[in-house]
């Protein structure tokens, strides 16, 4: 396989700079947004802070009468999180950076991968141009700075973004990944929480170097086979994940028996209708427009038959299904003689016009 060039980019204290944005004039003083609680004045936590107010100790988290106990005597303005104003500059800027990649994955508000291989032919001395050209793309068109880190892979890419921040560009070509890796305490792998730090640390691995090196079959058992076979491969930067569409994985779908096995189409039919009212719920709810749609059936011998059809445009309505699901059944019946036990409905190859916040950390565990 060709290698691959993966761009992680991350906006530069988003929600600060976005106030800055719409207050052009509070640019120079420290900015702090905040989640307040509501119980009392000043009640809740920052959410996040621009870097001038970083430099008096004002971070994500902090609680909020320390934050202006730390900043008293400055001219620091306070914002309450504004999350419909940030979403829509995100918007605007993922719409950007769709320009620019063959894939782009979402992975929160402020923060996708690209996979720009094809864009860059595959060649690492084409991006550091490349990615300027997005950067500045994106500062003219919406007035954000962001940060971008390249590599063979996401987890070299999102290391890379996290190693120089704001208005970073830090390039990893793939021979150079393992060493850029090595010297990294273990905690800036995705997946090492505290918990997994403080083992590694009873087994002698402090760094990313040191975890690359360990044997293999120990970590499976001592993690777990999956588990430990990431570490394994992560330490060492590799790393096959795609660059996939949010959504593009997933499915939904509900399957339900039926009160009597059966063979005749109204009946199924009726089954299936209140499966698809399950199945639009939850599309709507999320926000997706859905391609294909599956029928799922188990015959009364226990056996299992899926049948799918692919619309040319993205559907988000309910109809949509009932018709095809309706064709699949007809189609189906024909074909096979059995009786049917279970019918299933489900729906796929999302895409979604407003993008949710997806922390890439939920895939794993704390610790
Ligand atoms: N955020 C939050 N609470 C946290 C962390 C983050 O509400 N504990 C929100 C506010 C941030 C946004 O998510 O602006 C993006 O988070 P980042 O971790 O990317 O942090 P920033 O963009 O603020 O700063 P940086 O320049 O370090 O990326
Ligand atoms: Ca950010
Ligand atoms: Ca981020």
């Amino acid at each position: 396989m060709q290698n691959r060039v993966i761009f992680l980019a991350d906006f530069d204290y988003f929600f600060a700079q976005c106030e800055e944005l719409r207050n052009p004039t509070i640019k120079d003083k420290p900015i702090v947004v905040g989640v307040y609680s509501g119980r009392t004045e000043d009640s809740g936590a920052v959410s996040t802070s621009n870097y001038i107010a970083r430099k008096y100790g004002v971070k994500s988290g902090l609680p909020l009468f320390m934050a202006k106990k730390k900043l008293e005597g400055t001219d620091a303005v306070f914002f309450k999180v504004d999350h419909e104003y940030y979403d829509q500059i995100s918007s605007r800027i993922m719409q950007i950076f769709r320009g620019y990649a063959t894939a782009l994955e979402q992975v929160s508000v402020d923060e996708a991968y690209m996979d720009v291989t094809e864009q860059v032919e595959g060649s690492f001395e084409k991006t550091r141009e490349y990615a300027q050209k997005i950067k500045a793309d994106v500062k003219t068109q919406v007035g954000i700075t962001s940060t971008i880190g390249v590599g063979p892979n996401k987890l070299v890419a999102k290391i890379a973004c996290d190693s120089q921040k704001p208005d970073g560009l830090t390039i990893i070509k793939p021979h150079e990944a393992k060493t850029f890796l090595a010297p990294l305490p273990v905690d800036r792998l995705l997946g090492v929480g505290k918990k997994t730090t403080v083992k590694m640390s009873e087994m002698g691995i402090k760094t990313i170097g040191d975890l690359a090196k360990y044997d293999c079959q120990v970590l499976v058992e001592v993690f777990g086979k999956a588990m430990g076979i990431y570490f394994h491969n992560a330490a060492n930067a590799v790393d096959n994940d795609p660059v996939q569409e949010q959504g593009e994985a997933e499915s939904i779908s509900k399957i339900g028996t039926l009160k009597q096995d059966t063979h005749d189409l109204d009946f199924i039919l009726q089954k299936t209708d209140e499966l698809s009212d399950l199945v639009i719920k939850e599309v709507a709810s999320k926000g997706y427009s859905y391609k294909t749609v599956t029928i799922y059936v188990v015959n009364v011998d226990l056996s299992s038959k899926t049948r799918s059809i692919t619309l040319e445009q993205p559907s988000k309505d309910k109809e949509t299904i009932t018709r095809n699901v309706r064709i699949l059944f007809e189609k189906f019946l024909a074909e096979s003689p059995l009786e049917i036990r279970r019918v299933g409905v489900k729906v796929s190859g999302f895409s979604k016009e407003q993008r949710q916040q997806k922390q890439l950390t939920s895939f794993f565990t704390s610790g």
